[in-house]
């Protein structure tokens, strides 16, 4: 089995951004849905991480398959979210969802820093975690998981990045990771980890074909 090229089941240009640039020394071609001509409406009704991003893969993979396009190409995708420990784990795999799909990071990022209003600092921790789900040209499926453990700042703070990153403080870094170069954020952030592991399994079976 040959492994060409990478289909990504995303429609967040954010995560597409970071997902190439960790992918790039795989040396394939890594393409979005949209780019690969695929637009279809996902219902993410999973209950973990790892069960939406299998459904967005599966999906994907049923469409370029239609479409007589799944040679040598493997369907990935990404669910992620934002844990706050303070909230019971709000907002989770609700991430995207919070207060409304449509609704902008500027009152998303508000309104959690008013929940953590008066919290103090040891009780702010956070994590952003990232499941990896691919499905391989024949029918295999593979999931892998990253984390990056952190705390809820007292503002905003950064224009890099997507999402919750201006609220998300890494005291590693002593700066958010809005506030981290891309680079940086790719080499300690759960979708880098996530994706670093995935990334050793591909090789793995890529390997395991070869012999
Ligand atoms: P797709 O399902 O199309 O991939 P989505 O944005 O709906 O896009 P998710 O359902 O996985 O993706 O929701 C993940 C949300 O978690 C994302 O929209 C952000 O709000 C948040 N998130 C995940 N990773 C993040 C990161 O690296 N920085 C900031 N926020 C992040």
């Amino acid at each position: 089995m040959k492994i060409e090229r990478i289909v990504f089941a995303t429609g967040n240009a954010g995560k597409v951004k970071e997902i190439q640039a960790i992918l790039a020394d795989l040396g394939m071609e890594v393409i979005s849905m949209k780019q690969a001509g695929i637009a279809v409406e996902i219902e993410e009704n999973g209950s973990t991480y790892e069960e939406n991003a299998l459904i967005k893969s599966r999906a994907v993979a049923a469409c370029l398959k239609e479409a007589g396009q799944q040679e040598n190409t493997v369907v990935m995708s990404d669910d992620s979210g934002l844990e706050i420990d303070y909230l019971h784990q709000e907002p989770g795999i609700y991430s995207a969802r919070y207060l409304g799909e449509d609704t902008s990071y500027r009152i998303k990022n508000a309104n959690l820093l008013s929940r953590l209003e008066g919290v103090e600092e040891a009780l702010r921790t956070a994590r952003f975690v990232c499941a990896i789900a691919a499905v391989l040209p024949d029918g295999r499926e593979l999931t892998s998981r990253g984390i990056i453990e952190g705390r809820i700042g007292y503002e905003e703070k950064g224009s890099n990045g997507f999402g919750y990153d201006p609220i998300f403080y890494v005291p590693e870094f002593g700066c958010t990771t809005a506030e981290l170069s891309e680079e940086q954020k790719n080499q300690v952030s759960h979708r880098g980890n996530a994706l670093q592991a995935m990334k050793r399994l591909l090789l793995g079976i890529m390997e395991e074909q070869e012999h």
